[in-house]
């Protein structure tokens, strides 16, 4: 951590988040934009209130129902995810079975290894898309995400891909695989164009779709698919809209 923030500043939980982000950057885990990003992700949480809000559950509990029930899940890790939340993410994979993929957009040899290191540091046993893992290329993408792991998200029927961009959210559902991302940013390409689109901040959805699993698994197969059937991704960006405009005009 660069600075100290002590625990009486009113902003200490979001300073310390910040703080994660820099020091990311500095060991070459977090891209120059991941930086940007960060600030984008803070404005809209001041927007719901930097709390987990009823439409970000819902789409939650969606999202575990559709892990549970995917044949080969997959979590897609970049350099904020990385940075901000490595144990919550080897955890999350833990408890879901889902292997962990680094994906990353800013892609560098340097940034790979870094965050495989940084990975396993944080208790990984194996993190696929880099270092001597198979990579293959998705031919509708043409960033450097294509790379994408044979093993993981290339066989994968369901992607977990939060703080995502809009072009390989929509190449990912065009080659019919379903997506879940987690994104602030309601009016975002990947919010519109993911099949569950979690409101949220990350730091605070991985631990929330951990424990959610941990309790889903249980289910009956049915409910679960009831579950999925009933969720309406278009409701819950209109409900995000409309709580933001609610409180707005309350703050007002
Ligand atoms: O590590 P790389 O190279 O793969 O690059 C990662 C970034 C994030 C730079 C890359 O994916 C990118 O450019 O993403 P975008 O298009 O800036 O989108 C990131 C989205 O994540 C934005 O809509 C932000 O509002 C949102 N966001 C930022 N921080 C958080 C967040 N959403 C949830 N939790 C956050 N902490």
């Amino acid at each position: 951590m660069l600075i100290e923030v002590p625990d009486s500043h009113p902003r200490a939980a979001s300073l310390r988040i910040r703080e994660k982000l820099i020091d990311g950057f500095d060991k070459g885990l977090v891209a120059k934009a991941g930086l940007i990003a960060h600030g984008r992700g803070e404005c809209f949480d001041y927007l719901i209130g930097e709390k987990t809000q009823p439409f970000a559950e819902k789409a939650t509990e969606a999202a575990c129902a559709m892990i549970i029930l995917a044949e080969h899940p997959v979590l897609s890790i970049n350099g904020n995810v990385a940075a901000l939340c490595p144990e919550d993410c080897v955890t999350l994979s833990i408890v879901s079975g889902a292997p962990l993929e680094i994906n990353l957009f800013y892609r560098t040899k340097e940034r790979e290894d870094a965050l495989l290191k940084h990975m396993l540091n944080h208790g990984a046993d194996e993190v696929l898309g880099v270092g001597d893992d198979e990579t293959v290329q998705i031919e509708e993408l043409q960033s450097k995400r294509r790379i994408v792991s044979k093993k993981g998200i290339y066989r994968a029927d369901v992607v977990f891909v939060p703080l995502e961009d809009g072009d390989r959210t929509e190449a990912l559902v065009e080659t019919g695989k379903k997506v879940i991302t987690v994104d602030l940013n309601p009016l975002s390409r990947t919010a519109q164009k993911a099949q569950i689109t979690i409101i949220d901040n990350i730091v605070r959805t991985i631990p929330l779709i951990t424990e959610m699993l941990k309790n889903m698994k249980k289910l009956p197969k049915n409910t679960l698919q009831n579950i999925l059937h009933n969720y309406d991704n278009q409701k819950t960006l209109q409900e995000t809209l409309s709580f933001i405009m609610q409180r707005l005009k309350e703050l007002r």
